[in-house]
């Protein structure tokens, strides 16, 4: 699940996206889900963490400014070379925050600065329509496990594809238990550096976390149910390694295995795809699946789709940073969306390529999504962030079918 923080930053200070346009919209429930709000939760232990910093800072500075001022005046130096003096001191200790305080400062900038992004992307998205009937109900698991083809066939046009009942309710209760419990330990440890660490780059971290998964009963098990019982695996097949007039078929490997877990309080995503387009090639490289562990209401920021956006047409105009944003933002204005109002035990499979975003979870519940990708063995691809080491490049779509 990564992305460049620096593309979104430079995007946030584009024309077009510090001054949307708002256009009457139809009044329908899903614009509360789309449009950016105000985070009115609790704040975070993180920013509390941040503010007691920026207070002992401020007195820090304060007390400083006076000592280099009284200090230089009792040297005999007359008011305004004691007050250069502080200024100079000042911007000596402003460029050490910014460049030598391990990232702090330029962390928090930046991370303002994807929100920005993501919120000017809201009242776009928030004037196109939304593809209703899509963004609630699927086609039943054990008809796309019995025939997959219209199914494939959907994914490979829209990009995305909804598959209800993948994944049992005993099973996505089981795994969302085990998620609680592993976010908990992992939350609690200190980092190492030699250990693999446990959370992968997500975006807009406040209160939201990609957290990769080891093998054991409860992923293995619901891995293979949804890829075998569930029809995904025979989807995967289909839609990996299938170049039209292309070269050998070799399969496909396990490429991330993680929890996206977002509490109450998150901030909504900016858009963005998981992996870029590959030149001369309109297969997807990867394709991933979120497995809703419990029901994911408007309230709670479902996953934000944008169908059919894996296109060439719609990446050019989405990274297209030379017109100052206006082609992304006619592109987010005009598409229509779909939004991942699952089930528990329901999946979305998308093309990683294909524009998407979790949006801000309003409600009072945790939402945890179960994923997975699988990567064409024919393509090279960055290796994600989002795996265990020890799962890394090791299973096929074989191998993990028959697990459990
Ligand atoms: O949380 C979601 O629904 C989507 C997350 C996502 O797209 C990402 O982290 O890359």
């Amino acid at each position: 699940m990564a992305i460049s923080i620096l593309a979104l930053a430079a995007a946030a200070y584009s024309p077009n996206f510090a001054a949307p346009q708002l256009a009457p919209t139809a009044a329908a429930a899903h614009l509360a889900a789309l449009r950016p709000h105000p985070v009115a939760c609790a704040p975070s232990d993180d920013e509390r963490d941040e503010t007691a910093q920026f207070l002992q800072i401020l007195g820090g500075l304060s007390l400083g400014c006076v000592g280099v001022f009284s200090g230089a005046s009792a040297l005999g130096a007359d008011d305004v070379v004691a007050g250069n003096l502080v200024l100079v001191a000042l911007a000596a200790v402003g460029a050490y925050l910014f460049y030598f305080d391990g990232g702090v400062t330029q962390a928090a900038l930046a991370s303002q600065a994807v929100q920005e992004v993501a919120s000017g992307e809201g009242e776009l998205v928030a004037q196109a329509p939304l593809e209703e009937a899509e963004s609630r109900a699927g086609r039943p698991a054990a008809a796309v496990a019995a025939d997959p083809a219209a199914a494939a066939d959907a994914l490979r046009a829209d990009g995305v594809v909804r598959i209800d009942g993948a994944l049992s309710a005993a099973a996505a209760d089981a795994l969302a238990a085990h998620v609680d419990a592993e976010l908990a330990a992992a939350r609690s440890e200190k980092p190492s550096l030699d250990a693999d660490g446990r959370f992968g780059p997500v975006l807009s971290r406040t209160n939201r976390w990609d957290l990769k998964l080891r093998r054991g009963p409860a992923v293995d098990g619901a891995l293979a149910e949804v890829l075998a019982s569930g029809g995904v695996a025979k989807l995967l097949d289909h839609a990996l390694g299938d170049e039209p007039g292309g070269g050998e078929k070799k399969g496909a490997t396990l490429f991330e295995l993680a929890a996206l877990v977002s509490d109450p309080g998150s901030p909504r995503q900016p858009i963005h795809p998981d992996t870029p387009r590959r030149p001369g090639s309109e297969a997807p490289a990867v394709v991933t699946a979120f497995v809703a562990l419990q029901d994911v209401d408007e309230e709670m920021g479902p996953t934000l789709f944008l169908p059919r956006t894996q296109s060439a047409d719609a990446h050019e105009k989405f990274n297209a940073p030379e017109d100052g944003g206006r082609a992304k933002a006619e592109l987010l204005r005009t598409t229509p969306h779909r939004l991942g109002l699952l089930k528990k035990g329901d999946v979305a499979l998308f093309d990683a390529r294909l524009l998407h975003g979790g949006l801000d979870n309003r409600s009072a519940r945790r939402r945890r999504l179960f994923y997975f990708s699988f990567k064409d063995d024919n393509a090279a691809v960055r290796p994600s962030e989002s795996i265990m080491d020890e799962v890394r490049r090791r299973y096929s779509l074989e191998d993990c079918a028959a697990w459990g």
